[in-house]
């Protein structure tokens, strides 16, 4: 038993430190104060004084009602009714798991270990615990067909790795104080979090007078908090903007022409575009206004601030990258921070949309560094290159997942699947096209999930394992993407009901199918051996015990760290991993790709679903589907404390009520011809007309008539991906009208 009993105090409260481990980026130290096996109340950070306090936001506050929920599954089920209505009994664990166990064997030896698939998301971010455990399990057993690719920043890694040839792309966040200028592009920390406490450093860096200015379709919640500039831009229209701004630079001979021939490549094709000698077309602010409906005055003003302003920082981030070209805002994003020279220095950004720092990158989950899934054995390296059609060798892209299996071998896919192990994701809610996910998990022989509550994909289950939230194990965690500290999760309270971590549901399968030295050690100890054993972790973490106690360690930085610092100081020691060694604006790898989305110098291109798109007459409205303020994607969605806090309502700007007869609370239908769904009115100037926000996460519940009157933003994105592989979650069209 490892409860951690740090504090006492006479009324029999514990108080234990700890984190959850949500995919939120931030990672705050909490105090839970546990009496009689009950989390009773929440307290933040108090290991630091109030400017280093790691600040815990609303959705960690609710904890306790999480942890606590009546729904939790509390103990394995089997379905019962038709797949998708939720109807499970009870069954023990013995069955359970011999029923796993068999249907694993069965499946292997009918169809071959390629029929299996294992489905797994972010859900959980310890390092122990987690889904990796379940990797690893099934590849002792043969093997396993999965998916590659990241649902969340797929654009962004193609355009810095196309670029740079590295993701760590980002500098800490005390370094927004060294920049005069900040230009806050499609980036909403103040509710995404990015990092615990980065709102703080941008706070401090408006109050120490530092401009900033935001750009994007939304007035959101970091726009009104620090009461900055809006500039409203329509969706999937950035780079355009971007490129009109390169416009203006070169045309006013504004570009650090020394620093684009020392560190880059291709400067002169992206200028022949942008000039329009290479299509006749010259891509002027008035040509961008058009597109983006940003007047051309603005356009030309900010490009000349941006250019003129030593040293700004232009900070993409990866909302606008989910979207049918996302990777060309980030790549356009990174070419005028080249072509500003604020590459590697103090105050500028190097873009990318990543916003990484290499320091807490070092966690894995055990079970997947050097696990060989045998049945990948033989295809192709996924890692290391820029053209997808090499990765689908073995794999399956994330989106194309209900495609393989809907249409499997015949359809071009990897594998025919027959069984599916779902841990710790909630595919039918979070992927495009939630119709069709149904769909294809509807077909699958047999299915099991890993999961703490019933969600819609788990409804999909055959047989569920109930699953242990963060409170409930120990772990260790980080935070992404910018740290720079570890926390410790000490274990709170004992298992709810008879829930395992995803760690002891593998220890039990192995046992079951004969791997019998499976474990390697016990939970603590491996957690003490694997911070002592890691490079990377043990110059951090020099005293386990004290971390464990603490429950953080922080990293001291003597300067604020800056991305490329070393590649602009001394680039003949330290050229970009990029195969010329340069920052590449002109991708040749991009280049031998040669595809119509996939263009080797950044372009703004019409895409489908974009307003030039003939369905635009049918469906005249396009829609955002950010992350959720009161939830982390489809996890809290069903805590009706935070539910409170931000009911869900579509945006929607009067121009487009009006003329709808729509007034705000009024119910909604939202269609197109991947599904249709319900949901409330919010009438809002905060979005630019023409554009919905649809906030992602709600769960998808269809009704009778196929009518999702969950309001999942997924019912009607599509399953495609961009040319760098992103998912297109930002790109779509719909119609609106009262219920
Ligand atoms: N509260 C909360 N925080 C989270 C999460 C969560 O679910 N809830 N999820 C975490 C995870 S896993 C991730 S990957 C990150 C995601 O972080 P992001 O990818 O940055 O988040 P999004 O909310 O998708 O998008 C950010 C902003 O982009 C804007 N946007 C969308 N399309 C466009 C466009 O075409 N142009 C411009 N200029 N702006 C656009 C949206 O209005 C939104 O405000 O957030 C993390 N933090
Ligand atoms: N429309 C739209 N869709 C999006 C996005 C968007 O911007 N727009 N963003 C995308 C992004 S960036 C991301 S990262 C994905 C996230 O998508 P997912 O990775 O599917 O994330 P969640 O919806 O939070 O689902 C995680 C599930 O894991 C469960 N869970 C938590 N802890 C554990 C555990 O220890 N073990 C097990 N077995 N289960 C656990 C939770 O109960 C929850 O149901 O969503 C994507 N979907
Ligand atoms: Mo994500």
């Amino acid at each position: 038993m490892t409860m951690q009993d740090i504090a006492k105090s006479d009324d029999g409260v514990k108080i234990i430190r700890a984190t959850s481990a949500f995919d939120c980026g931030g990672r705050c130290p909490l105090r839970l104060h546990v009496k009689d096996n009950v989390i009773i109340k929440v307290e933040g950070d108090d290991t630091a004084g109030p400017e280093f306090q790691l600040r815990a936001c609303v959705r960690c506050r609710a904890y306790k009602h999480y942890v606590h929920h009546k729904d939790r599954i509390m103990h394995p089920l089997k379905r019962v009714g038709p797949k998708g209505t939720g109807e499970y009994e009870r069954i023990s664990w013995d069955e359970a798991l011999d029923t796993v166990a068999s249907k694993i064997k069965e499946t292997k030896d009918k169809y071959g270990s390629q029929a299996i698939f294992f489905l797994a998301g972010g859900g959980y971010h310890g390092n122990l615990h987690g889904a990796g455990q379940i990797g690893k399990l099934l590849a002792m057993m043969g093997g396993f067909t999965t998916d590659y690719g990241n649902i969340s920043s797929e654009g962004a890694v193609w355009a810095v790795m196309s670029t740079y040839g590295d993701v760590m792309v980002g500098h800490s966040r005390e370094d927004f104080l060294n920049s005069k200028l900040i230009l806050i592009w499609g980036w909403d920390p103040a509710r995404m979090i990015s990092g615990t406490n980065t709102m703080y450093h941008l706070i401090q860096a408006k109050e120490a007078g530092v401009k900033i200015i935001s750009i994007g379709p939304r007035y959101d919640d970091t726009t009104s908090t620090l009461e900055c500039e809006w500039i409203p831009v329509r969706p999937g229209t950035d780079t355009a903007m971007m490129v009109a701004m390169a416009n203006v630079i070169i045309k006013n001979n504004l570009q650090d022409q020394a620093f684009l021939d020392k560190y880059t490549l291709g400067f002169d094709k992206f200028k022949d575009y942008v000039l329009g000698d290479e299509d006749g077309i010259e891509k002027t602010p008035e040509w961008a206004a058009e597109i983006t409906g940003v007047p051309a005055e603005r356009i030309e003003a900010l490009a000349k601030e941006y250019a003129t302003t030593d040293p700004a920082c232009l900070m993409d981030c990866q909302g606008p990258a989910r979207s049918a070209m996302g990777e060309q805002y980030n790549r356009c994003a990174i070419t005028l921070t080249a072509m500003t020279g604020n590459i590697g220095k103090n105050g500028g950004s190097a873009a990318g949309g990543l916003m990484g720092i290499p320091v807490g990158h070092m966690f894995r989950s055990p079970g997947i560094p050097g696990m060989k899934n045998p049945v990948e054995a033989g295809g192709k390296s996924i890692r290391g290159t820029l053209d997808l059609r090499d990765r689908v060798i073995k794999r399956v892209h994330k989106v194309k997942i209900s495609d393989c299996l809907l249409e499997g071998t015949a359809g071009g896919y990897p594998a025919d699947i027959k069984m599916v192990w779902s841990v710790s994701n909630n595919y039918v809610n979070q992927y495009g096209n939630a119709n069709k996910a149904s769909r294809a998990l509807k077909q699958v022989d047999f299915m099991v999930s890993n999961e703490i509550f019933m969600t819609p994909t788990a409804k999909h289950a055959d047989i569920i394992l109930p699953v242990t939230t963060a409170a409930e194990k120990s772990d260790i965690s980080r935070p992404w993407p910018s740290g720079p500290y570890f926390t410790f999760i000490n274990q709170a309270i004992q298992p709810q009901g008879e829930c395992k971590s995803d760690l002891e549901i593998a220890y039990a399968l192995a046992e079951r199918l004969g791997f019998n030295d499976f474990k390697q050690a016990e939970n603590e100890e491996w957690l003490r051996l694997f911070c002592e054993n890691n490079e990377q972790l043990k110059e951090h973490i020099k005293d386990f015990d004290k971390y464990k106690e603490e429950g953080v360690v922080r990293v001291e930085l003597k300067e604020p760290i800056v991305a490329f610092k070393k590649e602009i100081e001394d680039p003949e020691n330290h050229p970009f991993k990029t195969p010329s060694g340069k920052i590449e604006i002109f991708s040749q790898r991009a280049a031998d790709i040669d595809l119509p989305n996939v263009p080797p110098i950044p372009k703004y291109l019409s895409t489908a679903e974009d307003r030039y798109d003939p369905l635009y007459e049918k469906y005249p409205l396009q829609v955002l589907t950010p992350h959720g303020r009161n939830r982390v994607h489809s996890t809290l969605t069903n805590i009706e404390e935070l539910q409170e806090v931000d009911p869900h309502r579509v945006w929607i700007n009067p121009i487009d009520a009006d003329p709808r007869g729509i007034k705000s609370e009024d119910d909604l239908y939202i269609w197109n011809d991947r599904g249709k769904i319900a949901i409330k009115a919010w009438v809002t100037e905060r979005i630019v007309p023409g554009v919905l926000c649809i906030f992602q996460g709600t769960w998808y519940d269809p009704d009778d008539e196929g009518i999702d009157q969950g309001g999942c933003a997924n019912t009607l994105t599509t399953d495609a991906y961009s040319g760098g592989g992103g998912a297109i979650l930002n790109t779509l069209l719909v119609e609106v009208a009262k219920a």
